[in-house]
């Protein structure tokens, strides 16, 4: 676009950037500045690329001064502060976010106009900052926009990883995993704060000092220094910080003398040896040293995370502040085992470095850590071998084993009755072959509170995982049903259902009370309202099918159900239910007369999601998904009914266009596995519809939007263990149409890609050692029959819509606003603190 008005910078540029500004003109007078004199590209240019650059740097000028006020506030008022410690942050793209909550989009759409330029488009510009894996990760994100949104004094601790969540690439072999590099330029959003830097050491080794103190020497020691990146709450001036560490070695640590002797690595080692800590997410693990570097990962993010925090309370401290006002001043949450060393390190600033003794230490350190269980699957569970500990963190592991020890005498003295028990509920697993340290139990036997994600998953972990514990500390044990952030999820990325919603509410306070939603039940049988809700849901589902069509060429009919899966891909998750049920429906059509398919509901299965690099049955269900799609959308006998799309490359971005558009959508893991789950929250929000197992949030979901509106099937979490048992000793007889299913595969239906291991695991004594773990062969019959359901159900239009509504309006239990208020309320104990 070469000389065209786009392309190069018009109007005014003024001499310094107005954060204030408000009306259009003055906002594009500030885009002009940031792209005039944020020196990030050529001068002149004025492509979609730099007018998104210089938005977001206009944006962030006005979150800069909330920003610090909202810190200088919390200094003043000297509130306890919550602080979240995790590995995954999956943040998504920030703009449309930070406009919206600023409340400025329509001055950002008609400055950017005035420009040449469309904000829509703008925004497409941003890279998805997808430093998370999966719910983990965004459920962190979503609690990060509550607590500013409900004022809260808090911050986010993560790390910078270089490199986020691979891209993913659909070739003819299934998933390629590519490096996405969420930093290429750079990114608009984060402020490095070049005075915020900790010493993290690793390796080395103790000593006793003659007063019988212990210190860490030696080792390596690298620097962390601190970005962050802003958090604005809707409405609200409060505006926090995500504050990600990045890992750095100083010039003192390069050795110009080997350098210059042509030793350029010897010469750059603790360089190279920081770049690689944040490096990537989630490095692979399967050899020592790519433990070593996972373990570093985590070490890092907790020892400089602690020593802000208290740094920050020893500068309020003038004296006075008593060490045993530190948990009245601070609460730290750990966002699943990732960050559990931050218990022994607590525990070693306090006593080595503050000189505190170990009880006063110890009561400092349980009264101010929590702990968040977010799965029960073992392989979730964290077990660090005890030597690459010992090498790694020595005065951790010592400090490790008298927590240990100590648990152990207690038990002993307190509670003979589980004198049996201990060697399961101590840290150490001191097992000669392997030993390990047990990380849960150190977040459990550490922690003041210990909670699950959902009722269900709640309970399973005070009847199954932690039960030992429970009788000696019932009232550590709570629930927190996980939410998510209406305004990601609702407000901004489906304005033409959020219009409508705030019309017929006659106001938009649900955005921020998500319980108003329940309003809308009135009008479930209103004409209007159902005319208007339809045509938005359709106006989704047309922008969705422009962008199937886009990123995979596939064209789908907008009439046709929307019936959409997508979560990483993990065979507990069962997205082979979800294909097996999508080949024998191709098979039924294949079998009908023209006449027969034409009564049949049209429908379009979308899965999308990540396998694990590593994890081969993952990526052969993906092969799969992709198979079968390639031979139903060609059949031109059938296609019309059916078509089967993997959504490449799922991303919180992609979620936004799917989400919004979905009318059905399969929350289906085996019954007692998925802890919650929260795109079933973002799903039912949307007014989707929900086909599930009763498994995690779908229990409590199902209850808020009533049965009646929800496609149940599959067995009970009480029936798993027996159902296995049944399996195992050959008690099991499958459906015919299970067993149909399995032999199209077979016959080669879908290609020549050996399928034999994946089908296996259905069988025999294959997958986790045991047949069918997953129970897919159970579950498929009553599987099948709700999805009749389903397609009954959607053939009456006034039905499903009604339907729909309903789903919207009982969902207003999952706002991520909810669940926060409970955590502060319930385990942190801070209040709002909203800078006037
Ligand atoms: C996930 C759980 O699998 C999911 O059910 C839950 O909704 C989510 O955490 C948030 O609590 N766990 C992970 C993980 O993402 O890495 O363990």
């Amino acid at each position: 676009a070469k000389g065209s008005a786009k392309s190069r910078i018009s109007g005014q540029i003024p001499a310094k950037s107005n954060p204030t500004a408000k009306v259009p003109s003055e906002i594009a007078a500030n885009i002009n500045y940031h792209a005039q004199y944020s020196p990030h590209f050529s001068p002149f240019k004025f492509e979609p690329e730099q007018a998104f650059y210089a938005t977001a740097e206009s944006v962030r000028d006005r979150l800069t001064q909330q920003w610090n006020e909202t810190y200088s506030y919390f200094h003043k008022v000297d509130p306890k502060q919550t602080y979240y410690f995790s590995m995954e942050y999956l943040q998504g793209r920030a703009l449309t976010n930070a406009i919206g909550n600023l409340d400025i989009q329509d001055g950002y759409a008609d400055a950017l106009k005035k420009l040449g330029h469309d904000l829509e488009e703008i925004v497409e510009q941003e890279k998805d900052a997808a430093l998370g894996n999966g719910g983990l990760g965004r459920l962190a994100s979503c609690f990060l926009d509550s607590m500013a949104t409900l004022n809260l004094p808090a911050w986010g601790y993560g790390l910078r990883y270089r490199y986020g969540l691979f891209k993913q690439l659909i070739t003819k072999e299934g998933q390629q995993e590519i490096a996405e590099d969420w930093l290429e330029k750079f990114s608009p959003w984060e402020v490095v704060r070049h005075d915020v830097v900790y010493p993290v050491r690793f390796f080395g080794q103790v000593q006793a000092k003659p007063d019988g103190s212990r210190k860490w020497v030696g080792g390596e020691v690298i620097q962390a220094l601190a970005y962050d990146v802003p958090i604005p709450g809707y409405r609200t001036k409060n505006t926090i910080s995500l504050r990600l560490w990045e890992a750095k070695a100083g010039a003192e640590d390069f050795n110009l003398f080997l350098f210059n002797d042509g030793q350029h690595e010897t010469a750059a080692q603790l360089h190279s040896s920081a770049q690689q800590i944040c490096a990537v997410l989630y490095p692979g693990d399967a050899t020592e040293n790519g433990k070593l570097l996972r373990l570093k990962q985590q070490f890092f993010l907790c020892s400089a995370s602690l020593q802000d925090i208290i740094f920050r309370f020893k500068e309020r401290k003038e004296g006075e502040r008593q060490w045993s006002e530190f948990p009245n001043k601070v609460a730290v949450q750990l966002n699943d085992t990732h960050p559990t060393l931050a218990i022994p390190e607590l525990m070693r600033l306090l006593m080595d470095e503050e000189g505190l003794g170990w009880d006063e230490a110890w009561n400092i350190t349980t009264r101010t850590i929590a702990y968040t269980n977010h799965t029960v699957l073992p392989e979730a569970l964290e077990k660090w071998s005890q030597p690459v500990m010992w090498k790694l963190l020595p005065r951790l592991m010592e400090i490790i084993e008298e927590i240990d020890k100590r648990f152990i005498k207690f038990i002993h003295y307190e509670r003979a009755d589980l004198e049996n028990k201990i060697s399961q509920m101590c840290i150490l697993d001191n097992n000669p072959q392997k030993p390990v340290v047990r990380m849960a139990n150190l977040c459990v036997v550490s922690a003041h509170t210990v909670n699950g994600v959902a009722q269900l998953h709640s309970d399973i972990l005070k009847a199954e995982l932690f039960a030992d514990y429970v009788s000696v500390w019932p009232t550590k044990f709570q629930n927190k049903t996980n939410g998510i952030t209406p305004r990601r999820w609702l407000r901004f990325c489906s304005p033409e259902l959020s219009i409508i919603i705030t019309k017929w509410l006659k106001t938009d306070q649900w955005v921020t009370n998500l319980d108003r939603l329940t309003d809308l039940r009135k009008f479930a049988d209103n004409k209007d309202f159902h005319a208007e809700w339809a045509s938005a849901k359709m106006a989704n589902k047309q922008r969705l099918a422009q962008y199937i069509q886009r990123v995979t060429g596939v064209s789908i009919n907008p009439n046709s159900l929307f019936d959409i899966q997508v979560k990483r891909i993990h065979e507990y998750k069962r997205q082979l239910l979800n294909i097996l049920g999508a080949i024998y429906r191709y098979k039924k059509l294949k079998a009908m007369s023209p006449e027969e398919r034409k009564n049949t509901t049209p429908r379009t299965i979308m899965i999308g999601g990540k396998a694990f690099a590593t994890y081969t049955n993952a990526k052969r269900i993906v092969k799969l998904v992709n198979d079968v799609g390639a031979v139903v959308n060609n059949d031109h006998e059938v296609n019309d009914f059916l078509k089967v799309i993997f959504v490449p490359n799922y991303n919180v971005s992609v979620a936004e266009v799917l989400i919004p558009g979905s009318e059905l959508s399969q929350h289906i893991s085996t019954a007692g596995m998925e802890a919650s789950g929260t795109s079933n929250m973002k799903f039912a929000l949307n007014g989707c519809l929900i086909i599930g197992t009763l498994d995690g949030a779908n229990v409590e979901i199902r209850e808020e939007i009533g049965e009646e509106n929800f496609f149940l099937f599959g067995a009970k979490a009480d029936d798993v263990p027996r159902l296995r048992k049944e399996r195992e000793n050959g008690l099991f007889k499958p459906d015919p149409r299970f067993e149909e299913a399995k032999q199209f595969i077979r016959s080669g239906a879908f290609g020549s890609y050996d399928y034999t291991p994946l089908l296996e695991s259905l069988e025999g004594n294959t997958g986790y050692g045991r047949g069918d773990y997953f129970l897919v062969g159970h579950d498929f019959p009553s599987y099948m029959d709700a999805q009749t359901r389903v397609d009954q159900a959607y053939k009456d239009r006034k039905k499903w819509i009604k339907m729909s509504i309903l789903s919207t309006a009982g969902s207003g239990k999952f706002s991520s606003d909810r669940t926060i208020a409970q955590y502060a309320k319930e385990i942190w104990n801070i209040e709002e603190c909203r800078v006037p």
